[in-house]
């Protein structure tokens, strides 16, 4: 498959500065070669274009840097809908969450009925109104089912990009009550960790891939590298424990490959300031070579 390397090195969704160098960090653990090792070919677009703000924040508190977060998903959707219209997989690489803004608008433009496994400890869920943070990196999801700010909904002049019964979250383990009452209300599918706890990641996966590859309608995977267990993945921005194993998130990745309805994947929060040696960005290598196509034996 052609493989379409596109870096968003954006933080503004975020509260700690440092995931905007995670682009960087993910290329520099080798993730070309290793591609192109497992039989891919590779072009790399480069960076989007993050706009550096002087002072921080813009905008109100509730939705901090809201323009340029805006105009960084303006300029992402067209890059990655120009990809999938080259018959390339787009495969997104963060900075903060919000990036998954644009990439799945992107997505959205091309395919209209898409399935979304969001591998994450949150639930990105929250509108102005429900987030104790303003961090607009926890609102992305509510926003793509046309939730909240119209900034925010309306990336390309329309919405809503995503049925929200079509979106299953895996790994939860950290939601605001505001964004619980949402994700309830609007039927999103949320496999916590005690979910993973009781069930076993096979099971979760089956049902996610059932759910979001329903009528064999495409999938897009973001995987937030705060699901899995900080003792694995330190390097990410707001880590909680009781995370992802190791051999949990591979399943995962390796059962979205089987499934074969994978069309782009997003790898986020890897905050490479915080992280040990790389490791998180190295994992992040990993996991996206489980994801497209690498096999133990
Ligand atoms: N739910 C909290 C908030 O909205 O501020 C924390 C969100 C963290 C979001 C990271 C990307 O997953
Ligand atoms: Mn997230
Ligand atoms: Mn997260
Ligand atoms: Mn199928």
């Amino acid at each position: 498959m052609h493989i379409r390397v596109i870096g968003a090195p954006i933080d503004l969704g975020a509260d700690r500065r440092g995931v905007d160098i995670g682009p960087s960090a993910i290329r520099y653990a080798g993730l070309h070669d290793h591609l192109r090792a497992l039989g891919h070919t590779v072009s790399d677009f480069g960076n989007i274009h993050v706009p550096q703000p002087e002072s921080r924040p813009i905008g109100s508190p509730k939705l901090k840097y809201l323009d340029p977060i805006v105009e960084v998903s303006e300029e992402l959707a067209n890059v990655v809908t120009d990809a999938l219209k080259s018959d390339q997989f787009p495969l997104i690489l963060g900075g903060d969450h919000s990036m998954a803004l644009g990439s799945i608008s992107g997505v959205a433009n091309v395919h209209k009925n898409l399935g979304i496994i969001w591998v994450d400890a949150h639930g990105d869920f929250n509108i102005e109104e429900t987030s104790p943070s303003g961090n607009i990196h926890g609102m992305i999801l509510a926003a793509l089912v046309g939730q909240g700010n119209s900034r925010l909904t309306h990336i390309g002049g329309w919405s809503p990009k995503l049925n929200p019964e079509n979106i299953v979250i895996v790994g939860a383990r950290d939601l605001d009550p505001g964004e619980q009452d949402l994700l309830r209300k609007h039927r999103v599918h949320v496999y916590t960790m005690s979910d993973v706890d009781r069930y076993g990641m096979s099971n979760i996966m089956s049902q996610a891939i059932e759910i979001a590859g329903r009528q064999d309608q495409p999938i897009h995977l973001s995987l937030d590298m705060d699901s899995l267990d900080p003792r694995e993945a330190p390097g990410v921005g707001t880590p909680v424990r009781g995370g992802l194993s190791y051999r949990e998130a591979h399943l995962a990745m390796e059962m979205v490959s089987d499934s074969k309805h994978m069309v782009s994947m997003d790898v986020v929060e890897v905050n490479s300031i915080l992280d040990r040696e790389n490791a998180t960005a190295r994992l992040a290598v990993e996991l996206i070579l489980s994801a497209l196509g690498k096999k133990i034996l």
